[in-house]
């Protein structure tokens, strides 16, 4: 029996792993502009996650899986624990002000918070996807939440603007996701490296179970949709023919659940790329830039992997509306160059035609 597990702490056992309480606390001094505000949003990020999981967890014994018979701004079906989801992070992050705006990727526009006082004080905006993958749901796979946080550019004490949410990825100041699969990980950046925190369900605190995550310095797994293979660019088909040839290091091994908080985070721990391109149905992807894409980018070059859209670093790409969508690439630096070059190869024999 482990020490290790903080169910069995004995007297003389060496101490359980540090809680995500006390690391907030030990380093709140790491966190940008450190007012303890940042320390709060993520302490109700977590709070709220807690209240999701049990959720998920129940799917199938309450009556919260299946669609909510609404479709969102994606145009997308919403299911009934989407809008549970939203529901729930929004009213945990506007209670407790600590926010004065919410993006979500289930309402169209954003939400300004202006406080009890009216005075719309608080420095920091959310974007959020609260529940990413959620058709996972009702099959019993892993489903994720993903959030970006910014600090406000727009003058405090007046209501958030849209481009206090239209700021590029290299501007956000944390970013991470919680995963619910076979247990719930909050995984998250503040700028100092990427840390996961485990949530033990007995004692509902989360611990430190993946301190100072990084890449494998290699990646032999990629993940994609091949069903859409038809519908790619050709650079992303001849990476996909690269990957399968049987030379050097490969065939790859594919692996594909349909949520990206869970490609990314199989990606992290045992080393690969996950790849939404661009398709002929969906000319600028499926992936959203700023609740998706920039926040998993965050975390993938903290862990020492890059995000790109295929030619440019995903968090250099200027947002010009909420909800765009961007191709997305990320992973292993190695293997995200790798397919940065396929695509460029044919960008040239493009050109030179
Ligand atoms: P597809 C979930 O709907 C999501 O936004 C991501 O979590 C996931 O990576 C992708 O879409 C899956 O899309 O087209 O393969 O079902």
């Amino acid at each position: 029996m482990s020490n290790e597990n903080p169910n069995f702490l004995t007297p003389n056992s060496r101490p359980a792993p540090q809680t995500l309480g006390e690391f907030l606390i030990d380093n709140q001094s790491d966190f940008p502009f450190a007012s303890g505000e940042l320390t709060r949003l993520l302490n109700s990020i977590r709070l709220a996650a807690k209240v999701v999981n049990h959720n998920v967890n129940q799917a199938g014994l309450v009556d919260i899986t299946g669609a909510a018979q609404n479709i969102n701004v994606q145009g997308e079906e919403q299911m009934k624990l989407d809008v549970f989801a939203d529901v729930t992070f929004i009213n945990t992050l506007t209670n407790r002000e600590i926010v004065c705006g919410i993006a979500s990727e289930e309402n169209e526009d954003f939400i300004v918070v202006s406080g009890s006082d009216g005075g719309h004080k608080q420095h920091y905006v959310v974007l959020i996807d609260p529940l990413d993958g959620s058709s996972n749901i009702d099959i019993n796979a892993p489903v994720g939440t993903i959030f970006s946080i910014y600090r406000r550019i727009t003058p405090q004490g007046t209501p958030c603007k849209i481009e206090d949410f239209l700021q590029p990825g290299n501007m956000q100041v944390a970013a991470g996701y919680v995963l619910y699969g076979t247990s719930t990980i909050m995984v998250f950046t503040t700028g100092n490296g990427v840390n996961g925190f485990t949530l033990n369900p007995a004692l509902g605190t989360y611990y430190l179970s993946h301190p100072n995550m990084r890449f494998p310095e290699k990646g032999n797994i990629y993940s994609i949709n091949e069903g859409k293979y038809a519908t790619f660019p050709q650079g992303v088909k001849d990476y996909l023919k690269y990957c399968q040839k049987e030379e050097g290091d490969r065939p790859y091994t594919s692996r594909y659940i349909g949520a990206l908080a869970a490609d990314f985070h199989r990606s992290l721990i045992k080393g690969g790329i996950f790849l939404y391109p661009q398709t002929s149905k969906a000319p600028t992807g499926k992936l959203r830039l700023l609740y998706e894409c920039n926040p998993i980018a965050m975390l993938a070059e903290q862990a020492g992997g890059k995000a790109s859209d295929g030619e440019q670093r995903i968090m250099e790409v200027k947002p010009t509306e909420l909800h765009q969508r961007v191709p997305f690439f990320c992973g292993n630096a190695k293997m995200v160059e790798d397919v940065e070059g396929f695509i460029a190869k044919t960008k040239k024999v493009k050109a030179k035609a």
